[in-house]
């Protein structure tokens, strides 16, 4: 019997004052689920900039996997943020979970500006929006180390044409926010739900629908 494809799902390590990251705690629980005919393979990377490179490339020799999809938590967002773009740049406001603090030094040099994601933002989005998920496109990942994976998520996808890859950033849990006055969260179950809906939707649209999301700020 021939294996399914395989999506890579990724999380990461709490960074900065944080202890827990939201981003491991859903996608932990993605692990080995079947979702639109593809394998979940579930792997949590290091917040910091070279160890989650040498990770994600470990991973992917090891699985090749159809669809990479990078998870990361942006607290102060209020909703999943589908990222649309990657660009080739870290600047990084604190130190990453290795002490390294690069600014304004590209992900890969000599790389292309910047990556679109090749998963289909606006199908993932109307998916969401249909299944009741908070969602939005969002046009940053930041220049952290988000940023950085979905570049080289990107990177390596743009070598593979039936590889597709994207991120999507996440709220602070609600036990994150509670000490954050005003800070918005979502709970746990609606972070896997979401995941679950978003996986679905990449997974069965090899096209993206065209449908507005655009903004003015
Ligand atoms: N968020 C950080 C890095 C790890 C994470 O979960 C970011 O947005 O860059």
């Amino acid at each position: 019997m021939s294996h399914p494809p395989c999506i890579l799902l990724t999380g990461f390590t709490p960074f900065g004052e944080d202890t827990v990251n939201p981003s491991w705690e859903a996608v932990r629980v993605l692990h080995d689920q079947r979702i639109g005919g593809h394998r979940v393979v579930s792997r949590l990377l290091p917040t910091a900039f070279e160890a989650s490179r040498r990770e994600l490339e470990r991973a992917v020799a090891e699985l090749a996997p159809a669809i990479l999809l990078g998870v990361g938590q942006a607290g102060g967002r209020s909703r999943l943020s589908i990222e649309r773009v990657a660009i080739n740049v870290q600047d990084a406001r604190l130190p990453d979970n290795d002490g390294a603090q690069p600014i304004d030094e590209p992900v890969l040099a000599g790389g292309p500006a910047a990556y679109f994601s090749t998963l289909p933002v606006k199908a993932m989005l109307a998916a969401l929006h249909a299944q009741g998920v908070p969602a939005e496109v969002s046009n940053t990942a930041g220049t952290y180390v988000c940023n950085h994976l979905a570049y080289l998520m990107l990177h390596h996808a743009a070598a593979r044409p039936s590889t597709r890859a994207g991120f999507i950033h996440i709220p602070y849990l609600p036990a994150q926010a509670a000490r954050l006055a005003g800070a918005p969260s979502m709970a746990l179950e609606d972070v896997v739900h979401g995941l679950t809906v978003a996986m679905h939707a990449a997974a069965t649209h090899l096209v993206d629908e065209k449908l507005g999301a655009g903004t003015l700020d």
